[in-house]
């Protein structure tokens, strides 16, 4: 493992560890002002799909896009905990018999097949909703404008235009409802998938008031990795073990779903990656040596196992 790799995996450990317990304590059982009660039912199962597993790779990019501009680590483990939040509801909701039907997820039962779909329809609902609560909080920023442009861009990330769109785009392709509608991967991975992880590097560019140039800089690297993620996750579907994913591989073929993979072939899907990472490295050359780290996460997301 060379150094700045090592240097990689300790940050990412401790923002993952610091991320878990922000989330332990957001979905604690104390009640915020205002809330009348918080069901034993929907926070177990808040609970469950949120705490002790993932990666925490968003709330990593928001931490890190955040400090490339010195901005306190609380402020971008808050963000970064309310993109957690709205990741987690995707998976969960992602997971229901309507939509990908699956038993696994993170090594573990999904969510319905723990408990039922109500309670999962309903734990997602309620992550999306503390999403929206966490990034509108005063901790966040003093800037009361800075956290409405944070809450703004979250909405567009996750929404119509963004997560929620793309899924529909995707069902749609596989013929869901009604013949299977064309596909435009680039097009559908970067609402699906992109728009989160681009949200992680944009935030702290929001947060941290940068230039118009650097919030440039990390739209054009956030937008490299997520779709760097996304073929790295079309490959894995192809080429990956079930073990380390934590759930079945081959599900995209099994569908006959339109991939990178299908679209580039194996080799064409790699070397689209190695043409992204060299676009996300020369996007955060304006940062210097402040934006190794990022440089380095670009990297594991591309050659991530699971
Ligand atoms: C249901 C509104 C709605 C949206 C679902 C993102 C999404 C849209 C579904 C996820 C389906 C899926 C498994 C896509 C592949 C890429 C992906 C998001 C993988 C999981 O993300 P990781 O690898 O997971 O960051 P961990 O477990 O590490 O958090």
């Amino acid at each position: 493992m060379t150094t700045a790799t090592a240097h990689f995996s300790k940050r990412l450990d401790q923002t993952a560890e610091d991320t878990e317990a922000l989330l332990a304590e957001l979905l604690s059982d104390m009640l915020l002002p205002d809330e009348i009660a918080r069901p034993k039912r929907l926070m177990e199962a808040m609970r469950y799909s949120s705490l002790g597993g993932g990666k925490r790779l968003r709330p990593f990019l928001a931490v890190e896009s955040s400090a490339v501009f010195g901005v306190p680590r609380e402020a971008g483990l808050l963000v970064g905990a309310a993109l957690e939040c709205i990741h987690c509801y995707s998976l969960i909701h992602d997971d229901l018999p309507a939509m990908d039907n699956s038993d696994l997820r993170r090594g573990r039962p999904t969510l319905h097949k723990k408990t039922d779909d109500a309670t999962a329809i309903l734990a997602g609902d309620g992550l999306l909703t503390l999403a929206f609560d966490i990034v509108t909080r005063d901790e966040i920023h003093k800037d009361a404008n800075v956290r409405l442009l944070l809450t703004r861009a979250l909405a567009r990330a996750s929404g119509i235009g963004g997560m929620v769109g793309g899924q529909i785009l995707d069902l749609a392709g596989e013929g869901r409802f009604g013949d299977r509608e064309p596909v435009d991967v680039a097009r559908l991975q970067q609402m699906k998938t992109g728009a989160l992880l681009r949200y992680g590097c944009i935030s702290g560019a929001i947060l941290g008031q940068s230039t118009p140039s650097e919030y440039q800089a990390l739209d054009d690297y956030g937008r490299a990795l997520g779709e760097a993620f996304q073929i790295a996750d079309d490959l894995l579907d192809v080429e990956g073990d079930a073990a380390a994913l934590g759930k079945p591989a081959g599900a995209d073929a099994a569908l006959g779903k339109t991939t990178f993979v299908t679209q580039l072939g194996i080799d064409g899907a790699k070397q689209r990656v190695r043409d992204l990472l060299a676009r996300a490295d020369s996007a955060l050359s304006v940062f210097g040596a402040k934006g190794d780290v990022l440089r380095a996460a670009a990297r594991f997301v591309a050659e991530r196992k699971s």
